[in-house]
């Protein structure tokens, strides 16, 4: 009979394999991502640093984008909003070079965010920045224009919850009595207004690098009719990924798993979840200071050091680090977020190396650091370690040197089947990450 602890790897390992077979059952049983789909997935993981934009008519009040929300304001109070939004000073240019001048190769932005408004000009219904704001123009479009010019892929937060639109009806944990009807139909709201919306959104901006899609938590257990929107963006566009901020075990038809305010499979936000799928590409987004939307309250900067480490750490977890900022409602971005995210270039000139177009590496991450891997190269990021000599577990290939980077000098390191021992240079002073190249023979 076996023991307790038996017992327990016993249930863990038919736990995995359940985890295991149904994350290939359901791959199997009705989506196959298409070649040009599994290519944008490859892409996706070499880009590892992206910025993420949210940019609304909630800026204009400087609380945040969920101001509507947390105000408790009626409908036809938030209606007057987009009469005072009116960005003069937004220049695609500007941001799209800044988020290239930071070492960042994507770009994430709110097309429309849980107030409902459209930051694009949409056919669909007139809440949206042409028909109600004095800008009249659609910004997301010199947006998509400028990325195309300079190299940037661009993606779009779609919000799938809706706190304006009656047909966003039963609604979901967040509705509050905000003047909306108490009626509304529903499948009209997915089958015509958000299908209808994102057709938009695949069909008048060129190639997109996919839809980030957020707010199915607010109604957990509605038919979201995720099959038909699924299909719809994978037919309209096959390399566009479809990347869900549910939280949840990735479903068929989702191409990336993403993780809130957390590395993958880390729960320190409380919302997400610990199952890292072993297929999909991984992200993880964060806030340059603590708010998503410009809140002018907001001073809590994290230091490019900082950023620069956990970057690092979602890289060495095999994952994408999704940045974001929120631009002021003029359309001009922070100073103190355009100063760090210049330093992180600056950083990124050096060692972007160990971070682009690598994989999490075979070490497994731990508080003294992570590796990366690309080729016939194993980054070890010493993160947190102040001692001369760095024991880590074994590597099965085998190293034919090691050098630093950026400056290539040799360091010293003894390897056998119990581990790889290293004689790591002293920090320098202001250092981030101390990184070892090793050179394998395969
Ligand atoms: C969501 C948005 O609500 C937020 O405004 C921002 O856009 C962020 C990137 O995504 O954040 C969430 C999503 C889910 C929960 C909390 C915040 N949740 O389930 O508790």
């Amino acid at each position: 009979m076996p023991n307790g602890r038996g017992r327990f790897a016993q249930f863990a390992f038919i736990l995995t394999l359940a985890v295991f077979i149904s994350e290939l059952g359901s791959a199997q049983s009705s989506y196959q991502p298409s070649p040009e789909n599994l290519q944008a997935r490859r892409e996706f993981q070499d880009m590892k640093f992206g910025m993420f934009i949210h940019w609304g008519v909630y800026s204009v009040l400087g609380d945040g984008e969920w101001v509507f929300h947390n105000r408790k304001l009626k409908v036809d109070e938030y209606n007057r909003l987009p009469m005072f939004f009116d960005p003069e000073k937004f220049d695609a240019h500007a941001w799209v070079s800044l988020a290239k001048s930071a070492g960042m190769k994507y770009i994430t932005i709110t097309s429309r965010h849980h107030d409902g408004f459209a930051m694009f000009d949409s056919k669909i219904s007139d809440w949206n920045i042409v028909q109600r704001t004095p800008y009249k123009k659609d910004p997301l479009k010199m947006l998509a224009d400028e990325c195309h010019r300079q190299g940037i892929k661009l993606f779009f937060y779609y919000s799938q919850l809706d706190w304006h639109n009656p047909d966003y009806y039963p609604r979901g944990v967040t509705s509050w009595d905000n003047g909306r009807p108490d009626h509304g139909d529903w499948d009209a709201y997915l089958d015509h207004y958000m299908d209808g919306q994102l057709t938009e959104l695949l069909t008048n901006y060129g190639p997109v690098g996919g839809i980030w899609f957020d707010g199915m938590w607010d109604k957990p257990n509605a038919d979201w009719h995720l099959d038909k929107t699924y299909a719809l963006i994978h037919k309209l566009q096959p390399a566009a990924l479809i990347i869900p901020n549910h939280h949840q075990t990735p479903r068929p038809g989702e191409d990336v798993q993403t993780f809130e305010r957390d590395l993958p499979g880390q729960n320190t936000a409380g919302f997400n979840t610990n199952y890292v799928s072993s297929q999909l590409p991984l992200e993880s987004s964060d806030t340059l200071n603590e708010n998503w939307g410009f809140n002018i309250g907001d001073s809590k900067y994290k230091s490019a050091a900082e950023l620069e480490r956990r970057l690092v750490r979602a890289a060495g977890n095999n994952s994408n680090l999704l940045m974001n900022i929120g631009p002021y409602p003029n359309g001009e971005i922070d100073p103190q977020f355009v100063s760090r995210l210049h330093e992180i270039g600056e950083w990124m000139s050096k060692y972007g190396d160990s971070i682009y177009n690598t994989r999490g590496g075979p070490i497994p991450p731990g508080d003294w650091g992570v590796t990366t891997q690309k080729e016939n190269k194993i980054y070890v990021h010493v993160l947190n370690w102040s001692a001369p000599m760095l024991a880590l577990a074994p590597v099965t290939r085998k190293i034919t040197a090691a050098h630093t980077l950026p400056e290539n000098s040799p360091v010293e390191f003894t390897q056998n089947p119990d581990g790889l021992i290293l004689k790591l240079p002293p920090a320098k002073e202001n250092e981030t990450d101390r990184v070892i190249v090793l050179t394998t023979s395969m």
